[in-house]
């Protein structure tokens, strides 16, 4: 396994609507694996194989808290949701494409996902609490949009500003 790059916001390849997964391979189950493993490393709970700056329809959550709950890895092929729920939470969002930077977003409290696993199986699960953010989070990511794309354009430039900074300061070191 290896641990790839994180993509930094702003970035084109960000922005751009992810291809689906024809049929699931050995390279894509190994890219899942190699992403589950960057994941847990950065730490986050969630990832989306464009945040590698590659341009399908796969993302990685585990969204257990390592306390109370035992980890449940997921790697999800082709996902869309297929109900949400009228009721909506806010949740204070943070993205590994856009460090250090938090927000308020709201979105459906509930959501029911249908995928391909791993495994070519198609899956159905109705996700709630913070798996359901994650996953709208993560799908998001493959239509290209970032949760600060939620924010108030100032807010939204702020935060921008903010990341060029960071990536020249990055580029400098
Ligand atoms: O897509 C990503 O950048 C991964 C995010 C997923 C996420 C963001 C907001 C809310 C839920 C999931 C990272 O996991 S950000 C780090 C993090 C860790 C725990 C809770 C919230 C965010
Ligand atoms: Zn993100």
């Amino acid at each position: 396994m290896t641990l790839r790059t994180i993509l930094i916001h702003p970035d084109p390849r960000l922005k751009k609507v992810a291809a689906p997964v024809a049929e699931v391979t050995d390279d894509l189950r190994r890219l899942a694996d190699d992403m589950l493993e960057t994941m847990y490393d950065a730490p986050g709970i969630g990832l989306a194989a464009p945040q590698l700056g590659l341009s399908h329809r796969l993302i990685v959550m585990d969204c257990a808290k390592k306390e109370e709950d035992t980890p449940r890895p997921l790697a999800l092929f082709n996902p869309e949701v297929i109900w949400s729920s009228e009721d909506r939470n806010v949740y204070e969002e943070g993205c590994l494409s856009i460090p250090e930077q938090y927000a308020d977003v709201e979105r459906p409290a509930e959501v029911r996902v249908r995928w391909l696993t791993p495994e070519g199986k198609t899956e159905e699960e109705h996700f709630s609490g913070l798996w359901a953010t994650c996953v709208q989070h993560e799908i998001d990511h493959l239509n290209g949009k970032l949760f600060i794309d939620y924010l108030k354009p100032l807010k939204r430039q702020l935060i921008t500003r903010k990341m060029e900074k960071l990536k020249r300061e990055m580029a400098r070191a």
